[in-house]
């Protein structure tokens, strides 16, 4: 196969219900997608799915524009592959940039699974037909609003619940959604937002009594030491997020014990590949998995989708109906969560089409790359 048309589709769309995390607060999210089309004709699309400010990781929506065009564009048009995987091996030389490299590693997948006939699902070793989907909740401007929040989401019938904690917004939220439902399966999330100290360790141990599943990514992203030591003084898992970029990141969780379970994100991994190996290599060291989200779009939704079938995928993903979050998703159809389950696509590549329309009316910005061939 050989990609000979590229286009990258900067996309605004609204929010529902704007999110704020401990660092910011959307209202409206602008992400790339990525349309290749290699020599048959066939087309393949991804998701740059970077918040676009510097507060999740180093990248932002220009950052990946500026990879994109400099320097991916050309290693995905330049070689002849069978693969996926041979194409995420020849951009590994271009360091970081995880969220840049992922939009392409769909495009890539989608457009080899199409090739193939068969969905994205199964071209990843998916087994599962339905994935059990979660929700994230941003922080809300007082409990009453979380608390009617958790309750329509428990009422949509999403089993699992994560609530994004901050220093100023722990105990007090996560207390009262825990009495108002002692059996739901809750945890948090708090973005690396608590400095190491002993303030911090006392917050963690009150929220150890909790009934939480997992404690997510309470300290800085390189911060494996940090996560160790909290995680020898608690019962409950903490789980790692940001943190883990690499497989080597992965290693370091397991050998220092860092956190004991893993949130694996398409995109913060730089593409389906890695995230398979990760899921691989977790499932061997018996880490459970579940695959987060960053408010994709619905091509990069469809493709946590994917990837949620793989069979160490054991526990809730956040791959939540497209209508949380986007009136109108640039997919047709939507990804639809009934009772808290998504249906796994059974037609070829992601399973869902573009729609036009909805893509040209919020696209700010359209780049042709093709390739220009001897
Ligand atoms: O940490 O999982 C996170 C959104 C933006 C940045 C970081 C995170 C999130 C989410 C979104 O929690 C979850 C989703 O896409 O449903
Ligand atoms: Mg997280």
């Amino acid at each position: 196969m050989r990609i000979d048309q590229l286009r990258l589709h900067r996309v605004v769309l609204p929010l529902v219900h704007s999110f704020q995390t401990s660092s910011h607060r959307k209202s409206t999210l602008e992400h790339i997608l990525v349309e290749v089309v290699d020599e048959s004709g066939v087309t393949g699309w991804g998701e740059i799915a970077s918040p676009t400010d510097p507060y999740y990781s180093a990248e932002t929506t220009d950052t990946a524009m500026l990879m994109a065009t400099k320097y991916l564009a050309a290693a995905v048009q330049e070689p002849t592959w069978e693969h996926p995987d041979a194409l995420e091996r020849s951009w590994a030389k271009i360091r970081g940039n995880a969220f840049a490299k992922a939009g392409f590693s769909i495009a890539a997948w989608d457009l080899y699974a199409k090739t193939n006939g068969i969905p994205l699902a199964a071209a990843l070793g998916g087994e599962r037909s339905q994935v059990t989907a979660g929700v994230s909740l941003g922080i809300e401007p007082t409990i009453d609003a979380l608390l009617t929040e958790v309750q329509t989401q428990v009422g949509a019938g999403y089993p699992r619940i994560k609530l994004k904690v901050a220093p100023g917004w722990d105990l007090e939220p996560v207390r009262a959604v825990r009495d108002a439902y002692p059996h739901l399966d809750l945890h948090v999330d708090a973005n690396g937002a608590y400095p190491d100290d002993e303030n911090t360790t006392a917050i963690m141990r009150a929220l150890d009594t909790a009934g939480l599943t997992m404690i997510e990514q309470p300290f800085a992203p390189r911060a494996f030491a940090s996560h160790a030591r909290l995680q020898r003084q608690l019962q409950t898992p903490l789980c790692l997020d940001e943190s883990v970029e690499t497989l080597d990141d992965l290693r370091t969780m397991l050998l220092t014990g860092a956190g004991r379970v893993l949130n694996i994100k398409v995109s913060r991994m730089g593409g389906l590949g890695t995230a398979r190996a990760a899921h691989e290599l977790a499932r061997a060291e018996g880490v459970p998995v579940w695959c987060g989200g960053m408010h994709e779009f619905g091509v990069g939704r469809a493709a946590n989708v994917a990837l949620s079938s793989l069979p160490g995928f054991t526990l809730p993903s956040d791959v939540s109906g497209s209508d949380k979050y986007y009136a109108h998703d640039v997919i047709v159809p939507p990804v639809i969560a009934r009772h808290g389950r998504v249906e796994v696509p059974t037609s070829p590549g992601l399973g869902h089409d573009i729609d036009e329309d909805v893509l040209s009316a919020h696209t700010v910005e359209l780049v042709e790359l093709s390739a220009v061939r001897a």
